[in-house]
């Protein structure tokens, strides 16, 4: 009887060693290519990412692709090592093509997140996509930036709008052209609405933008300052502040709702007003479960899906990232 249990006992436990073992090599891999791994955004990104491959159990590889040819190199490297799959989020909306082409050619299977693929200007529709509903949260942020100048009682006479653009990039043209509709919308204006054009989608080329509209703008007593994203907010309100327009008379507004935190954190009020804060979860943690479920069980994933925001300031930010389990 109790050499029976013994036996019992180590078949169990033999039985559990190789299973584990087993399922270890079998865990299928899953890469997750991002254009700017600087940004809190796509750390955020690729930490739900990681959530998704710790209850599914896959490997996530996580690579920055922040060009043309590291971007091309990824997806080989990716299927040397038996991968079947990516998610990206590409540097340059125009590599949609190659990129597909390599993908084809290696067997594997994309998910574009973020940035949509565009082939001869028009929207790869044939390639699955994740992004943001960015027309409708462009204008949400010029409606909050049009009800924060109201509640500090500024003349419109007085207050200039800078819209940081890029307008190479669908998703960044959408979110813009949203808050320049919504500032419309409301009254605002138009002559006294300008665009800035950034060459770069960063902190730093929303600064030079922004620097160059200041150097032809110089008759306004306040600002309000938006753009595609924290990053282009942030840029253009440190060009304010070299200009000597601090947190009283600027009103800045962005989107993401991730890399603005530092700005909220500070002792003393910036001129970053709020952000619409976007799904990193879902941007992350959805896109990675999909493509695990299109590899292992076939289920394809749905063609476009689109995500929504919620507005948060430095007084509410708090509460929201707790409520959504953000917080450390
Ligand atoms: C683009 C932007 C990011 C983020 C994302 C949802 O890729 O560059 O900052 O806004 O869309």
């Amino acid at each position: 009887m109790i050499k029976r249990f013994f036996l019992f006992c180590l078949l169990v436990l033999l039985g559990m060693n190789f299973s584990s073992s087993l399922s270890a090599a079998e865990q299928p891999k899953i890469g997750f290519i991002v254009k700017q791994p600087e940004e809190p955004w796509f750390q955020l990104e690729w930490k739900f990412a990681d959530e998704a491959a710790k209850e599914k159990g896959f490997e996530l590889i996580k690579i920055s692709g922040i060009d043309g040819p590291k971007v091309l190199a990824a997806i080989d490297n990716l299927a040397t090592i038996g991968a079947k799959g990516f998610v990206i989020c590409t540097p340059d909306v125009k590599l949609g093509p190659a990129i597909m082409m390599r993908a084809k050619k290696q067997g594997m299977k994309v998910i574009a997140v973020d940035d949509r693929f565009m082939k001869a200007g028009k929207p790869m529709e044939d390639v699955k996509y994740l992004g943001i509903s960015a027309y409708k949260i462009g204008q949400k942020c010029g409606e909050e930036a049009i009800k924060e100048m109201k509640n500090r009682g500024w003349k419109e006479s007085e207050t200039g709008v800078c819209i940081v653009t890029f307008d190479e990039l669908d998703t960044a043209r959408d979110r813009t052209n949203g808050e320049y509709d919504a500032i419309v919308a409301a009254g605002f204006p138009k002559d006294q609405i300008f665009k800035a054009a950034q060459k770069t989608s960063d902190v730093p080329g929303a600064f030079d933008g922004t620097n160059i509209l200041l150097t032809q703008q110089t008759g306004f007593k306040n600002w309000i300052v938006t753009g595609m994203n924290d990053s282009a907010a942030i840029g253009a309100v440190r060009a304010m502040e070299g200009r000597g327009f601090k947190a009283d008379n600027v009103i800045g507004v962005g989107i993401n709702g991730t890399d603005c935190i530092t700005e909220f954190k500070k002792s003393e009020p910036t001129g970053f007003y709020g952000s619409m804060l976007l799904s990193a979860k879902q941007h992350g943690y959805d896109t990675a479960s999909m493509m695990y479920d299109w590899i292992v069980d076939g289920k394809e994933p749905p063609a476009d899906t689109r995500t929504v925001g919620v507005f948060i300031t430095r007084d509410t930010w708090d509460k929201i990232y707790k409520e959504q389990g953000l917080s450390k």
